[in-house]
């Protein structure tokens, strides 16, 4: 759709500044963290058009209202269709839980807006396809529809994928990729919408295998075509927060419990299109690991390894270099000539974890106001949830191999 342009006619500011005025659904963490992208893009890079923070939804007036004033919204809704009938609204960023996604992108889209949507892309296959074939449809209008997978905005990584393109690798042979928290290992840890299967779709497997998945297939370039998986929920009741147990038995002491949905830890392996293998553990048990996403790709030239917890870093081994001197060394990714950094601070300063969705913001504009083709795509998405299927298929059938379909 048409971006805002306003005139000196019609605000009365000179000169003409292009915006996109974004309308967030949802206001928790990643609404927190979508809000600090859209708010810092503009300032940090030079932007074709400026992100204008126009409204943010939410189903309780109170917390809406205060979620726009402390992350700097214009104005607050607390129904996601008025959000997106707004005129203001361009571009509909949905940082909802997964049940909503796809009848929010979908309306969204069909009303002529841009969409970005939170991973994973849907809580299932079908919801995902409908939201692939939704995006398919307005791509032809000029819209474009993108999915939050911000691990891709990391520098690290995003030079990562540069170097393995430039066959700095070789041709690869594994990919080990490892996602592990531990909030859950605590078996009081309250039962959120996280740990429900109608909300989140899957546990620790969509919400955190979801990002490393698509990080394995990002940096190898090639899709995963089989996977054998493993799965647990170790802790299968939780206690139930004060505000929905009502009607439960234990509502009235604050000792009502409910099942746990959804898997704690999914293991699997993969093979990738090329025939190289793949190992993924995604898992919220793993006591002292915080958010450590970590990433080893193994191919006949070389190697390169990733932590999140050291993220401005990448460890790259040249097997062609003579083995008395080869060896994994650190390359500090803080240089300008480095994907994102030259708009940053000088060489050394680093970077976090929010930075990702200030490059995420600029890439969703710029593809916006460019026409470039959406990345990642809802198909890219959609992609990803087969995948995700396809463990869950495997790891109900205790670990047999099953293909992922195309
Ligand atoms: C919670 O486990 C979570 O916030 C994920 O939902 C995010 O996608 C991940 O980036 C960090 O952990």
């Amino acid at each position: 759709m048409a971006l805002r342009e306003e005139t000196e006619q019609e605000t009365g500011t000179p000169p003409p500044t292009a915006t996109l005025g974004v309308g967030m659904v949802g206001y928790a963490f990643m609404g927190a963290a979508h809000s600090q992208g859209w708010r810092t893009a503009g300032h940090v890079f030079d932007m074709p058009v400026r992100p204008v923070l126009a409204a943010i939804c939410g189903r309780d007036r109170t917390a809406v209202e205060a979620a726009a004033a402390r992350h700097g919204w214009a104005a607050a809704e607390t129904d996601w269709r008025a959000l997106i009938a707004r005129d203001d609204v361009q571009l509909v960023d949905i940082c909802t839980p997964g049940d909503s996604h796809a009848e929010i992108a979908i309306a969204a889209l069909e009303a002529g807006k841009h969409v970005l949507c939170e991973k994973p892309l849907a809580n299932t296959v079908a919801e995902a396809e409908a939201m692939a074939q939704a995006a398919e449809r307005a791509a032809a209008r000029g819209q474009v529809a993108i999915v939050g997978f911000n691990y891709r905005k990391v520098p690290a990584l995003t030079h990562a994928r540069a170097m393995i393109e430039e066959g700095r690798l070789g041709r690869l042979r594994h990919v080990r990729a490892t996602y592990l928290q531990d909030w859950l290992v605590d078996p009081e840890s309250p039962l959120t919408w996280r740990l429900e299967r109608e909300r989140a779709g899957s546990g620790a497997l969509g919400d955190l295998g979801a990002h490393i998945v698509d990080l394995a297939q990002y940096l190898a370039g090639e899709p995963l075509v089989g996977v054998s998986a493993v799965s647990e929920t170790f802790v299968r009741e939780r206690p139930v927060p004060a505000g929905a147990a009502a009607g439960l038995p234990g509502a009235a002491d604050g000792t009502a419990r409910g099942a746990v949905t959804v898997d704690d830890a999914t293991l699997f392996t993969g093979r990738l299109a090329s025939g190289a293998l793949a190992s993924f553990e995604a898992t919220r048990m793993a006591a002292g690991r915080k958010n450590a996403l970590r990433l080893e790709i193994n191919g006949e030239r070389g190697s390169i390894a990733f932590d999140l917890e050291r993220l401005n870093e990448l460890s790259f081994h040249d097997h062609t270099e003579p083995p008395t001197s080869a060896g994994f060394r650190r390359i500090l990714v803080t240089e300008p000539q480095h994907p994102y950094l030259e708009a940053w601070w000088p060489p050394g300063h680093g970077l976090g974890y929010e930075h990702t969705f200030v490059h995420q913001a600029r890439d969703v504009v710029r593809t916006i106001v460019e026409g470039r083709a959406p990345v990642p795509s809802f198909a890219d998405g959609l992609q990803v949830q087969r995948v995700l299927a396809a463990v869950e298929e495997s790891a109900a059938k205790n670990s047999v191999h099953t293909p992922v379909p195309f």
